[in-house]
């Protein structure tokens, strides 16, 4: 199952059980603070140990965990291309099935495209696009949501239908098959996803749809519809949201 992560700086994380509930909150710091404006985390090396990546709007910088809520190395590079600055929100996932999770970059008002970059060779040089809608309010999401073991991509958009829609990846940055559900208007929401009750599928939930830290998240059915064991449980309206399977 998946944590929550509150980032300002320190970073807060939760742990999930299988419950869906999120409990012990401990806090770390990042060798410096930010102005982020999106984080994400991931396994961006690949050596089971996770990683973060924070971006201001012009650049990534990509701390590498050392294990133990350390933080090593680091990485800095500029991703703004075809993107208003500002505007961009970070995905992460594992998009060619390698088992190194990538960083994504979604424009929901540039280009309408989303960007992802593995990290080889030290750096994240290397780009591969899907290009999808543009919509100055939609929320980008991503994980594994029909539960084939491949990264898949979404969108919702909390003001205008209220709806979530999936494209189905295939390993090789071809996300195909949309589907379509209702989740509901949410008009200030934060979405996020990730496996919260450990079944493999990817699941959804919105954040300070009311301005006052809720959260509540719904189970995936595997069939791209969020409707069953919803939850609700606060925290802070704060900070970055971020999710993902820690050790
Ligand atoms: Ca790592
Ligand atoms: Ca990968
Ligand atoms: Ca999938
Ligand atoms: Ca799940």
């Amino acid at each position: 199952m998946h944590f929550l992560i509150r980032m300002v700086c320190p970073i807060y994380i939760r742990r999930g059980s299988a419950e869906g509930v999120f409990l012990d909150e401990t806090a770390f710091l990042l060798p410096y603070s930010y102005s982020a404006q999106d984080a994400v985390g991931g396994d961006f090396d690949g050596d089971g140990i996770f990683d973060f990546a924070v971006y201001n709007g012009l650049k990534v910088t990509v701390w590498f965990g050392k294990g133990g809520g350390a933080f090593g190395g680091s990485v800095e590079f500029d991703w703004y291309a075809n993107l208003i600055p500002g505007l961009g929100q970070l995905l992460s996932g594992d998009y060619d099935g390698d088992g190194k999770d990538e960083l994504g970059l979604y424009s929901p008002s540039g280009d309408g495209c989303f960007y992802f970059r593995s990290y080889r060779l030290a750096s994240f040089s290397s780009e591969y696009r899907h290009c999808w809608s543009k919509s100055n309010s939609s929320k980008a999401i991503s994980g594994d949501f029909n539960g084939d073991g491949m990264w898949d991509i979404g969108l919702y958009n909390p003001n205008r239908l209220g709806n979530i829609y999936i494209k189905y990846g295939d390993n090789q940055y071809l996300f195909n098959g949309q589907t379509a559900t209702h989740y509901g208007r949410y008009d200030n929401a934060e979405a996020f996803s990730g496996d919260f009750n450990g079944d493999g599928v990817t699941d959804f939930g919105v954040r300070n749809a009311n301005d006052d830290g809720k959260l509540e998240y719904r189970f995936s059915n595997g069939n791209g519809a969020f409707t069953e064991g919803k939850q609700v449980w606060y925290w802070s309206k704060n900070g970055i949201l971020v999710t993902g399977k820690y050790p």
